[in-house]
């Protein structure tokens, strides 16, 4: 199945690239953040607005999957329905259209009168995104489309998309919050047994681009930035389009890649080394229970993070050695994709309430991996791709055993 990996890194690049786009131009950045500063004269459309950015996100990947891989459409699901109700009431279903321009008219019926962020959005729907990666380009591998599934979530994180803070200082590598902390998740899992087999993670917002603090400088922060010799690639500093005000540099992503099917276990990164004395990484809405009984198997190194997908990312970077959640919090989209590249570097994600509930009945064999395929039984809504009773991500699976140790003490987990 040549080209899949390729193809879903390509679709995380243009989501990335939507997600930044909003962040950036005028138009599109007004709707953002103008509940924030007051200038709401109809909260309905804006919050509307917030949820057409994770909602377009979703549509974009899963029409540009769906078309170079027929074999999947049906089989993409995501956090957001394409259901939108505009500002009339009346029901919007968002999708990609042949032509930018008619997108550009389907996106004006939710965004009316927004011309401007309407035309802007669909154009960065319909661009074509090269990649670069040579090491990416070179992976070929034989696992059929039809035998998968994909899980989307579009924007994780997606509160602090929208408070949109540029510099939270990191503690040891892991940013407690803000931009860093928003990513695009696109996990495939194996149809039949719900395991994760490829993922990519996004970070939109990696690091500020050095460059294009000089570039506003010169301009005095008007004005359109003159494209480079040879032309710049679209929406790339110099690429010719208008800088905005008071708003500071631009930002680069990057992106991670794993794959785990059968015996193939291949990954973007080296499995990060061990730590002796594990990190765990945490959110800050867990309970002061689960704090208490891991303070001490990680001496200080109990570290706080928002967005799922960002603290699953921390322990496959090797900034954290695990990373629990004692709640239902997190879905399916949030998990498959990150889960997939933790099997690549030989770790995993396993459920925590069913791991602790193994271990007290005396079962010392590895506990069940998070699976993708399974709607909670009864539950309707979101809730049916819970991954209810929390979860353990790790690295190794030494720091898997001793954090649920740790746990295992804790009464009501
Ligand atoms: C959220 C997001 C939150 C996370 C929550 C996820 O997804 O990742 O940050 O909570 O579990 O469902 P926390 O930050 O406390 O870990 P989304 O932003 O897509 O709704
Ligand atoms: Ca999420
Ligand atoms: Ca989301």
């Amino acid at each position: 199945m040549a080209g899949l990996l390729q193809a879903l890194v390509g679709a995380s690049e243009k989501a990335a690239h939507i997600a930044r786009l909003c962040r950036r131009e005028e138009p599109l950045f007004q709707l953002l953040v103008a509940e924030k500063t007051g200038a709401d004269r109809n909260r309905r459309f804006l919050q509307d607005f917030k949820t057409l950015a994770d909602v377009l996100i979703q549509e974009v990947i899963k029409h540009d999957l769906g078309k170079e891989f027929p074999e999947l459409q049906g089989h993409i699901h995501g956090e957001e329905s394409n259901e939108f109700k505009n500002g009339q009431g009346e029901t919007v279903a968002v999708r990609v259209c042949a032509t930018p321009g008619d997108t550009a008219a389907l996106l004006l019926s939710v965004l009316e009168p927004e011309r401007a962020a309407a035309e802007l959005l669909a154009a960065a729907v319909h661009r074509d995104v090269a990649l670069e990666d040579v090491e990416l380009a070179g992976v070929a591998l034989s696992i059929p489309p039809q035998d998968l599934a994909i899980w989307i979530d579009p924007i994780d994180s997606t509160n602090e998309y929208i408070g949109g803070r540029e510099d939270v200082a990191p503690v040891d590598g892991i940013a407690p919050a803000g931009l860093r902390s928003a990513l695009v998740l696109i996990g495939a899992y194996d149809r039949e047994t719900g395991c994760p087999v490829l993922g990519v993670i996004n970070e939109p917002f990696f690091r500020r681009d050095p460059l294009t603090r000089r570039y506003r400088h010169r301009l005095g922060g008007h004005g359109r930035i003159p494209a480079p010799k040879g032309g710049g690639k679209p929406g790339e500093p110099g690429d010719g389009v208008r800088a905005q005000g008071p708003r500071p540099r631009r930002w680069q992503g990057r992106y991670h890649w794993g794959v785990a099917y059968g015996d193939t276990r291949l990954c973007s990164l080296s499995p990060p080394p061990p730590r002796p004395v594990p990190c765990v990484v945490l959110s800050r809405a867990e309970g002061g229970a689960v704090r208490a009984a891991l303070g001490p198997l990680c001496g200080d190194r109990l570290r706080f993070a928002a967005g799922a997908g960002y603290k699953m990312l921390c322990v496959i970077l090797g900034l954290a050695d695990s990373y629990v959640l004692s709640e239902g919090s997190t879905f399916a989209w949030d998990a498959c994709a990150p889960h997939a590249i933790l099997r690549a570097l030989g770790g995993g994600v396993v459920a925590l309430a069913g791991a602790l509930r193994e271990r007290r009945a005396g079962d010392t064999g590895s506990p069940p991996e998070l699976v993708y395929n399974r709607p909670v039984e009864g539950a309707v809504g979101a809730k049916r791709w819970a991954n209810r009773g929390g979860l353990v991500a790790y690295a190794h699976p030494q720091h898997l055993e001793a954090v649920l140790a740790a746990l295992a003490a804790v009464p009501g987990l």
